[in-house]
């Protein structure tokens, strides 16, 4: 059975419910059920959370969701610091307010006599009916009362004719059972702090504030994102770039072809809002192909700083020991400090098997070198919907836990390696959702850099032959 709530409706009444996207099912309806509260007893009660929609003559839409079921205190209150009223719709037009209970002793009144009760005690805030409802023309007389702020904070409005417009003739009053999705399982796969723009101002000044010790005389933490054509290694430079800068920015590059894109090796700086500089360089490559482009041997004169920036990759022919562009002598400035594999979450099931096995050997290679390694998984919103909806459910999202468990097992990444991001793409305006599940991967990247940088220099003290590559006593004093 349909109701006739919008899926708007529905989607601001999950954002205000919490934990991500919401299963709404249509219970009971006064204009298919009839109007008794036997008959809303019946259908409603032991439902677990429910919302109740009120359509009145004029155009206005207004409620209450409970959490608790009807019916657990038969005759009686039931607490819920969850429940609250809220409008939808005021004479026709989207009015979204929401009014969380505030006496909550006196969430919601179950009784045989009446329908759907919120508040009590000093009165009910929002009593629709008891006994039969009497109904003309289709339209059925609220028979119950309305008091205002009785036991609900009642923000933005004066009265509750500011919310039923004093029109207590209905057009129907919908009950929804409110589930959780299926694929959403509401069981954290990761615990992350609560999601809101102080958390990404926080995680902004974090990743702002890291930098290498002046004492390794290095510029930048240098990362390099490496993947399978199309992954979006591109746009997660776009992605971090625009966060930072607080505006959209395009450096790299995007796009869809058969082959790679982007064809160079190409270091980008990041600039913040105020125009500082981030000290990381995040490098942009070549799209991994099965028989082109760049084979275990380049990917590791690349992690170790062979490769100058701006290189162009030949696809038919890596780079060799001789060729004048080959850097001879490169210093710990110029090795890759993490390295960050970029795979596409929806594509991981029909990667070539030749990808993964040269994904494979590059994290051997990176691994021998002693160089962390994490993996970014891209378009989580194209390969759940619920997360495109609501972004904060990825870490409760089962579709997504269970990707991370494959590609774990796949490529051998410890699961807290692993990190689910949402590139921008179509977006005409940021998202606080997209910047902090970037800055969540870019803040535990540049923590993994620093401990390969502290790593080489604390190895350089203790055995200064190790470190052929590097004098830190006779390093540029330039920083
Ligand atoms: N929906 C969605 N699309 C994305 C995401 N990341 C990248 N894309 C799109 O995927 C396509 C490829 O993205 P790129 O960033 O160019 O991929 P790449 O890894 O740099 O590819 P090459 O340079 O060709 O190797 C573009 O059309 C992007 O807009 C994402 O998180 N979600
Ligand atoms: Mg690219």
């Amino acid at each position: 059975m349909a109701g006739q709530l919008r899926d708007s409706d529905k989607t601001q009444l999950e954002q205000w419910i919490g934990q991500g996207q919401k299963q709404f099912t249509l219970l009971y309806s006064v204009t298919k059920d009839g109007c008794t509260p036997q008959k809303f007893h019946e259908k409603c009660d032991h439902q677990g959370a429910t919302v109740i929609v009120v359509y009145n003559e004029v155009g206005s839409v207004f409620g209450g969701y409970t959490s608790a079921s009807w019916a657990v205190n038969v005759n009686g209150y039931t607490r819920d610091d969850k429940a609250f009223l809220f409008q939808l719709k005021f004479s026709n037009k989207d009015t979204f307010r929401k009014f969380p209970v505030s006496n909550v002793a006196y969430s919601i009144y179950s009784n045989v006599n009446n329908g759907p009760v919120f508040g009590g005690n000093t009165g009910f805030d929002m009593n629709l009916f008891s006994g039969t409802m009497n109904s003309t023309g289709g339209l059925f007389q609220l028979n119950g009362g309305f008091v205002f702020g009785a036991n609900y904070t009642m923000t933005g409005v004066t009265n509750w004719n500011d919310i039923h417009n004093g029109n207590l003739k209905v057009k129907e009053i919908e009950v929804y059972s409110v589930a959780v999705k299926p694929g959403v399982t509401n069981q954290e796969w990761r615990k992350t702090p609560e999601w809101n723009k102080k958390l990404a101002q926080e995680l902004m000044q974090e990743v702002q504030s890291i930098k290498p010790n002046p004492s390794l005389h290095i510029q930048d933490y240098r990362i390099v994102l490496i993947g399978p054509v199309g992954a979006g290694k591109s746009s997660f430079c776009n992605t971090v770039s625009s966060v930072l800068k607080g505006r959209f920015t395009q450096m790299a590059i995007v796009g869809k072809g058969a082959h790679s894109i982007t064809t160079s090796y190409k270091p980008y700086s990041i600039k913040s809002k105020s125009e500082s500089t981030l000290r990381m360089r995040l490098c942009d490559t070549r799209g991994i192909e099965s028989d082109l482009g760049l084979d275990t041997m380049e990917f590791t004169y690349l992690l170790n700083g062979h490769i100058p920036e701006n290189y162009k990759f030949n696809a038919e022919k890596p780079i060799y020991l001789d060729d004048p562009v080959f850097v001879p002598k490169p210093g710990l400035q110029d090795k890759i400090h993490c390295v960050v594999f970029v795979l596409d979450v929806s594509m991981i099931q029909k990667l070539d098997p030749k990808v993964v096995d040269k994904i494979k050997s590059f994290r051997t290679a990176a691994s021998r070198l002693e160089i962390p390694q994490v993996l970014l998984l891209t378009k989580i919103d194209i390969e759940e919907q619920a997360v495109a909806k609501n972004l904060e459910t990825v870490f409760s999202s089962s579709a997504i836990a269970k990707k991370v468990l494959e590609v774990s097992d796949m490529l051998g990444f410890p699961k807290n390696h692993v990190f689910p991001v949402k590139n921008y793409e179509s977006e005409m305006m940021l998202d606080d959702g997209v910047n902090i599940l970037a800055l969540m991967a870019l803040k535990q990247i540049l923590f993994y850099a620093e401990d390969f940088v502290e790593n080489q220099r604390a190895e350089s003290l203790e055995c200064p032959d190790k470190v052929e590559e590097h004098d830190f006593e006779t390093a540029s004093e330039s920083i």
